[in-house]
């Protein structure tokens, strides 16, 4: 490894960062020791800019970032909500929170995960009460945000989603065979969003059925490519090492993955023992060849097609990058994908247009790096700004570094050129950060979200769990410059900022929309128009309650049921108001919905209890509001 390795001053930092609290500054150092272990090093090349942390006195900043009440944003921010499993709606750049759409989570307020369309969606998983997504990612036409999909990872149970932006509903949910954590997660770019590809994490034996339990060398992970359409797993690569962060080319033709257990280690040792680790090549138009010439195996009985792309494979290639790499990001320029060092104060950058030679064997793996510019302690994730520069999050260092792609080629070209531009504090420990429309190649360099693991000191105390801070930096100029912070609850992994006008959503349900199809469908079969009937519906000890609403009544004041029946209420709000939400909740039963103007919605449970429940709605939507519900009478058994 040729890193230079130079002493860091780490009281100079101290000072410089200005830091209100100086002790975090120290207990910062110690668990910086884990990533000096191979990588003491900082970008030593040239002057920096430097800023300092009060910056909210310029007045000028403040009315860019303030959008007045009754003002709409410039921008949807779209976050992920980590282990809470969510995605968050923001207006940026008032960093306001419009929406939060649940995903892998189980909703208390719209009922995601009680009622039975969302359980439809959710499928067998619907048993699993948490998730952890990390990357949202909006679909493509010719690399620019379509808005008609979001894709997200389930890191926890290994699941990807899919949430319909007309309505800001998950739609499709999808539990990824031979995989074990789905982590990277991207989406095709060209010539329009067909494939989403997704990366698992963790090393598992296939078929892991309990025949190998120890042998890590047995121990694999897959990469694999869904369908956006059907969101069925079309194929998998099984590679060697595991998949932590991708990202795939504007050109359409290769995906890229960095590896950090090269080593198939279980212990942490062992997952560091390699000098170098690897970023995977996938030549996608190589591997749905041998997919259509049957070149591939199934494990257990999913019957997914799994193409070997091991080493030594023709449908893969593998860079050697300094150890235990973290992001990999596609510059929008659709030059370079640039794999972030993690454990070494680099970033590996890979040049696209030399991977056509790699794959026909013209040159070697390493030379098919760029460049590989020293930035700092813990690069974790790069953004753009459209204008050739990148934007690198270090970890340890608490710093967003600003940095010259072309000036960072010429450097390792050899010529003495400096390629940072600037590094500013950020509080702390940034994980991802995001530039506005930086996942598209329209990236337009003006605002820059810092994802900060860490926010310590930066807002009132709130007990022992902190939140997350997630700071907004102006780099429409030379200098970036800290605007906004905002804290965020567990855990934004990572966000996509996109223009306004790239969305486009429905404000009242249409009757015909797949989301509820299959409800519709049933009260056809029981020969209910939901539209105007009220019925109960005896089938057995299977009850089926229709109901209207319409504000501010129910269609029923009162429906009987006998106990330990099973008690189906399809609700139908029949208002046209936009806005108009109603609410379906039976006391004392865990029953809650949403029903929103024009939409169906349905629930299922048991009335295990004789008496009288009463049943309410629960969004607020008229003077009469509390008025607005009936009885449930239960007769006993
Ligand atoms: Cu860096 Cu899951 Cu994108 Cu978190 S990963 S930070
Ligand atoms: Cu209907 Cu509140
Ligand atoms: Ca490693």
């Amino acid at each position: 490894m040729d890193t230079k390795t130079t002493t860091v001053d780490t009281t100079n930092s101290e000072e410089s960062a200005g830091l209100r609290n100086p002790s975090r500054r120290k207990f910062l150092g110690t668990t910086a020791a884990v990533g000096a272990v191979s990588a003491a090093g900082a970008a030593g090349t040239g002057a920096l800019v430097r800023s300092g942390e009060v910056q909210a006195a310029d007045q000028s900043i403040l009315e860019k970032i303030h959008v007045g009440p009754g003002d709409l944003d410039e921008y949807y921010g779209f976050w992920s909500g980590g282990h809470n499993g969510e995605v968050r709606v923001y207006g940026v750049p008032s960093m306001r929170e419009i929406m939060r759409i649940p995903v892998f989570n189980v909703c208390s307020a719209t009922g995601y995960g009680i009622s039975n369309e969302s359980k439809r969606i959710l499928g067998e998983s619907s048993k699993f009460l948490n998730g952890d997504a990390h990357h949202p990612h909006i679909s493509y036409t010719d690399g620019k945000h379509d808005g008609r999909y979001l894709f997200i990872n389930d890191k926890a149970n290994t699941r990807v989603a899919r949430v319909r932006l007309d309505i800001m509903k998950t739609d499709k949910v999808t539990t990824i065979p031979n995989a074990q954590a789905i982590h990277g997660l991207r989406l095709q770019k060209a010539p329009k969003t067909g494939y989403v590809y997704c990366n698992g994490e963790m090393i598992i034996p296939l078929p892991n059925d309990g025949t190998e339990l120890e042998d890590p060398k047995k121990h694999f992970s897959v990469w694999s490519a869904l369908d956006s359409e059907t969101m069925e797993v079309a194929w998998q690569v099984l590679v060697d090492g595991n998949l932590d962060n991708m990202d795939s080319s504007y050109c359409g033709k290769y995906g890229a993955s960095t590896c950090y257990n090269s080593e198939h280690g279980f212990t942490l040792e062992e997952k560091m023992r390699a000098e170098r680790d690897h970023v995977v090549i996938f030549n996608i138009p190589r591997i749905e060849e041998a997919v259509e010439n049957g070149e591939y195996m199934t494990f257990g009985d999913n019957g997914v097609p799994v193409v070997d792309g091991r080493k030594g494979s023709q449908l893969t290639r593998y860079i050697p990058v300094p150890r235990n790499p973290h992001g990999l990001n596609g510059s929008t320029d659709g030059k370079y994908f640039i794999a972030n060092g993690k454990l070494s104060p680099t970033v590996t950058m890979i040049d696209i247009s030399r991977l056509d030679d790699l794959f026909d064997d013209k040159i070697e793996p390493r030379d098919a790096v760029a460049g590989e510019p020293e930035l700092g302690l813990g690069p974790l994730h790069t953004t753009f700004d459209g204008r050739g520069n990148a934007y690198t999050t270090l970890f340890i260092d608490s710093q967003v570094v600003k940095w010259n792609m072309e000036d960072a080629v010429r450097h390792f070209q050899g010529e003495n050129v400096n390629y940072i531009r600037q590094k500013l504090n950020v509080h702390y420990q940034p994980g991802h950060l995001k530039a506005t429309l930086a996942e598209s190649s329209e990236a337009d360099g003006k605002w820059l979200f810092s994802l900060n693991k860490f926010s310590k000191d930066r807002f009132l105390p709130v007990g022992p769990l902190h939140p997350e801070n997630d700071q907004m930096i102006d780099i429409s100029g030379e200098e970036m410059k800290l605007v906004h912070d905002t804290p965020t609850f567990a855990e934004p992994h990572d966000c996509v900022v996109v223009r306004r006008d790239q969305i486009q959503t429905k404000q009242i349900w249409e009757r015909d929309d797949p989301y509820f199809a299959e409800t519709v469908k049933m009260a056809e079969e029981d020969g209910v128009t939901l539209t105007r009937d009220n019925k109960v519906i005896r089938d057995g000890n299977k009850v089926r309650v229709y109901m209207t609403l319409i504000a501010p009544e129910f269609g029923m004041n009162h429906f009987r049921v006998k106990q330990g029946d099973e008690v189906t209420v399809v609700c139908t709000n029949l208002d046209m108001i936009q806005d108009l939400t109603h609410g379906f909740c039976v006391c004392d039963h865990g029953v809650s919905i949403e029903v929103s103007p024009q939409q169906t919605a349905s629930v299922t449970f048991t009335a295990d209890k004789a008496g009288v429940y009463w049943y309410y709605c629960n969004w607020f939507c008229h003077a009469m509001h509390m008025e607005m519900a009936g009885r449930m009478i239960v007769e006993p058994a």
